[in-house]
């Protein structure tokens, strides 16, 4: 069970509201179905800048932070809950880099943003991390185990 638990792993991602306005949602949706994880929790809602500095606190000290929590908090964002195995290190790869201009082509940021204050999509960044995000914006029944019929197809 301990395993399991390790490597079949949850991830927080966060399309932002540049994401949002540009309609990409359901792109980055349609990536993460198509590789083979499993969406267990998502809402659309508008971040409170309260939520976002406790989200962000360890970039507290950078110049940017008080921008980003501008930005984040701009318009609705929609936050989801992604499972799979090794879900948090292969999100990140398909991602890209922060800075859009580092991100190769094909990964979701090298595809489409230009710019890092507005880089679309937010995704942890370890599995520790993945647990603060995913306490901090869902509650505990606002996630779902449920069955996939496919699952057998993929593992
Ligand atoms: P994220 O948390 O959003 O997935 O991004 P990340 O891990 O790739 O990058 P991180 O260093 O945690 O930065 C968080 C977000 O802050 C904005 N940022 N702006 N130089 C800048 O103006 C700057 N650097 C970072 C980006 O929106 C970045 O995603």
């Amino acid at each position: 069970i301990i395993l399991c638990l390790t490597i079949f792993a949850n991830v927080f991602k966060t399309v932002k509201p540049d994401g949002v306005q540009r309609k990409l949602v359901g792109e980055i949706i349609r990536r993460f179905e198509r590789k083979g994880f499993k969406l267990v929790g998502m809402k659309l809602l508008q971040a409170s800048e309260e939520q976002l500095r406790q989200h962000y606190w360890d970039l507290r000290e950078k110049p940017f932070y008080n921008g980003l929590v501008k930005y984040m908090s701009s318009g609705p964002i929609v936050a989801m809950v992604w499972q799979g195995l090794d879900v948090v290190k292969t999100a990140r790869k398909m991602l890209g880099e922060t800075n859009p201009a580092d991100s190769l082509p094909g990964t979701i940021r090298g595809d489409y943003c230009v710019e890092v204050g507005r880089n679309v999509i937010h995704g942890s960044d370890s599995v520790q991390s993945a647990q603060r995000e995913i306490s901090l914006w869902f509650k505990h029944d606002e996630l779902f185990c449920w069955e996939e019929c496919s699952e057998h197809w993929i593992y």
